[in-house]
């Protein structure tokens, strides 16, 4: 077996990458993809979409106007990617990217993702810009609800105020975390490589993170089986899939 899946990583990336004091790293659904979780935009290649997911766009379902207008739809909506992802394990990529994060004085993870699967494998420090679908808040005070009494109703009361829960993600048309956003427009200014790994490029502000990067001078490797608004200005392109590409360059960055 080719333990090289058949990527090529660039020698000179190789040796920026040995020099380089700061990297930062933006992950999106894609990375997620290999441990069976449905990306946004992408259907599965060679699997039918069954279930809420395909009968849903996810647009229109994470907005406080979907909560508003259908809060049980909702709630279960999220309820069914949360047991879908409560099956599912971290994959080669999310791992390679925890071994990485030892190989440089200042590694930074940003993630749009809400799954959570780069901490379950074990990265320690990951910036999360869409929020974690396994934590839940109350919807009128915006407060982080850790407990509540099952009385059965969809979705549940928040025990202080009585208002609705709601899962604790960045809904389309809301702000992200400031402090969260503010440490990757950080990372990416200051960073001397940035990845952009598994993510279409769409949604802002994350889309505009390899920008700022590029716009500081740093170098911009977008790591995507497909191409995306990012790949005609990344200075490297690896396409393949995160859980190929990334044990190549682990692999790489170890050897040399
Ligand atoms: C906001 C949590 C302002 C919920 C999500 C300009 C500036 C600011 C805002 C906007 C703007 N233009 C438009 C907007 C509005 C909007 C937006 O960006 N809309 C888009 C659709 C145009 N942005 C917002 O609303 C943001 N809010 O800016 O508010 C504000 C300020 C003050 C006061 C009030 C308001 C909020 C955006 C956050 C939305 N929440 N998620 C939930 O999960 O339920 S976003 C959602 O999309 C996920 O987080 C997901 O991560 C994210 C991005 O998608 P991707 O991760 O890229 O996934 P996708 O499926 O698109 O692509 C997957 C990629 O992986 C593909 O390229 C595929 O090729 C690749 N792939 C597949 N397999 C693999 C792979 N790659 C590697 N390996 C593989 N094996």
């Amino acid at each position: 077996m080719d333990p090289s899946n058949g990527v090529q990583i660039p020698q000179r990336l190789v040796e920026l990458l040995h020099s380089a004091p700061s990297i930062a790293v933006l992950t999106g659904a894609g990375i997620s993809a290999e441990s069976g979780v449905p990306t946004f935009r992408q259907k599965q290649i060679g699997q039918s979409q069954n279930g809420l997911w395909s009968r849903y766009d996810p647009e229109e379902l994470a907005t406080p106007q979907a909560f508003r207008r259908n809060p049980e739809l909702v709630w279960r909506w999220y309820t069914w990617r949360r047991e879908l992802i409560s099956g599912v394990a971290p994959n080669a990529g999310h791992q390679a990217l925890v071994e990485m994060e030892q190989h440089f004085p200042q590694f930074t993870l940003i993630t749009q993702n809400v799954d959570g699967l780069h901490q379950q494998a074990g990265s320690r420090r990951v910036i999360e810009l869409h929020g974690n679908i396994q934590r839940n808040k109350c919807f009128a005070e915006n407060r982080v609800v850790g407990s509540w009494s099952e009385t059965g109703e969809i979705p549940p009361r928040c025990p202080v105020c009585g208002g609705m829960l709601r899962p604790d993600v960045v809904w389309f048309g809301e702000p992200l975390p400031q402090d969260a956003l503010e440490s990757a427009w950080k990372a990416a200014s200051t960073c001397q490589v940035f990845f952009s790994i598994g993510t279409s490029g769409i949604v802002e502000p994350a889309a505009s993170l390899p920008y700022i990067a590029l716009h500081t001078g740093a170098v911009v490797v977008e790591i995507n089986p497909n191409p995306t608004p990012l790949t005609a200005q990344a200075t490297y392109v690896l396409p393949g899939p995160a859980g190929s590409v990334l044990p190549v360059l682990l692999a790489a960055l170890s050897r040399a």
